[in-house]
């Protein structure tokens, strides 16, 4: 199955999910325009993305259990898998719409941020609320009889809340009123990111499949881990990268690190080779809400060839992750060809 019918197939399931979560709020008696705007909410703010996290739910359940492709996989089996693909996919919504409005951006996946629509403004923060109780709600529907279905919760409530501690450091490294980049260091983020990013978008897709699969022995979980929080961090960088040198029309949103006083890996890169100088001019110009303060920032991290050093960046950590790979235990059934898919999606990536 190619690429795009793999997507087309995973975003069929999305539309049924809506008509059951609707049917939950109908069963309360809720009221139509009540049912209307949670229906928006779910269809404005879900689906829209790479779908990266989702698919791999699946791609890394037919890995495991040696099925190859989406096509092996039963009507039954190819339903629940995606349905937790889209348990992802909406805790990445309900982190996207709050995460927006907390770092004051404008766009997202090519669209006006959710709380930017009339009519929504801060609501936004209740649906944010919304669209996470929602994968509480499917995870019953479908898998409250299964064994590992504390498990499958558990774990969301883990990642949940270690992607909140990650947002919490990402916030409070960046207050608004207090620009110094003392503070900063690549240390410090790398923590940030592993916390902010890696758990939820790269370790909780693998350990749900796992899950499903009966692959679950801790050093199985833990070879997993091993692997994805560092191809993690190496997202987020990209992240950051993309924030200042991506195109919007690209990556779907309009960068606001600079402004925002974010400690990215940019900012972190640049502070380690600038000179005084240079120093000085990010002292009075990063983290201000202005474009011209903005601009400058951006055309010193061009000067000192922020560029260059990413891609040096980039082919080490591929390198690096490749090796840790080709030591994966086999032996009780876990397959390092799961993370080799992650990598081959991430490497190089535009958008
Ligand atoms: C990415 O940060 C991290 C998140 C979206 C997690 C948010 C977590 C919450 C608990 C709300 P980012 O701000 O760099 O992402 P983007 O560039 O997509 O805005
Ligand atoms: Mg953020
Ligand atoms: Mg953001
Ligand atoms: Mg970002």
């Amino acid at each position: 199955m190619s690429k795009e019918e793999k997507r087309e197939k995973f975003l069929s399931v999305f539309p049924k999910l809506v008509e059951e979560l609707k049917s939950i709020l109908v069963g309360y008696g809720m009221r139509g325009d009540a049912v209307q705007w949670f229906e928006n909410s779910l269809n404005y703010n879900t689906p829209g993305g790479k779908l990266n996290r989702g698919l791999s739910v699946v791609d890394t359940y037919a890995i495991l259990t040696g099925k190859g492709s989406f096509k092996d996989l039963s009507d039954d089996e190819y339903f629940k898998l995606a349905t937790l693909g889209w348990c992802i996919e909406l805790l990445q919504a309900y982190f996207l719409v709050a995460d927006d409005m907390m770092d004051k951006s404008i766009t997202r996946r090519g669209q006006p941020c959710w709380y930017r629509i009339e009519n929504v403004g801060e609501i936004a923060i209740n649906d944010a609320f919304m669209l996470e109780a929602a994968i509480y709600c499917l995870l019953k529907n479908h898998f409250k009889k299964e064994s590992y279905y504390v498990d499958l919760i558990e774990l969301f409530h883990d990642v949940t809340f270690q992607t909140e501690l990650g947002q919490l450091l990402d916030l409070i490294t960046a207050p608004e009123d207090n620009v110094d980049l003392s503070k900063f260091s690549l240390e410090k983020h790398s923590f940030i990111v592993r916390f902010k990013t890696a758990y939820y978008s790269f370790y909780l897709p693998v350990a749900l499949a796992m899950y499903v699969a009966g692959i679950t022995d801790a050093k199985d979980l833990k070879q997993a881990q091993d692997v994805l929080i560092p191809l993690g961090e190496y997202f987020q960088i990209q992240d950051d990268y993309l924030d200042c040198f991506g195109k919007p029309e690209d990556i779907g949103k309009i960068g606001t690190d600079i402004q925002d006083n974010k400690c990215s890996w940019v900012v972190n890169t640049a502070l380690k080779i600038c000179t005084p100088e240079q120093r000085t001019l990010l002292d009075e110009n990063y983290g201000k809400k202005d474009a011209e303060s903005e601009k400058k920032c951006k055309q010193l991290f061009y000067d000192l060839k922020i560029n260059d050093m990413y891609h040096e960046y980039e082919e080490g950590i591929a390198k690096e992750l490749k090796e840790k790979i080709a030591n994966v235990d086999e032996s009780r059934g876990f397959k390092g060809d799961v993370l080799t898919a992650f990598l081959e999606k991430v490497y190089k990536r535009k958008k």
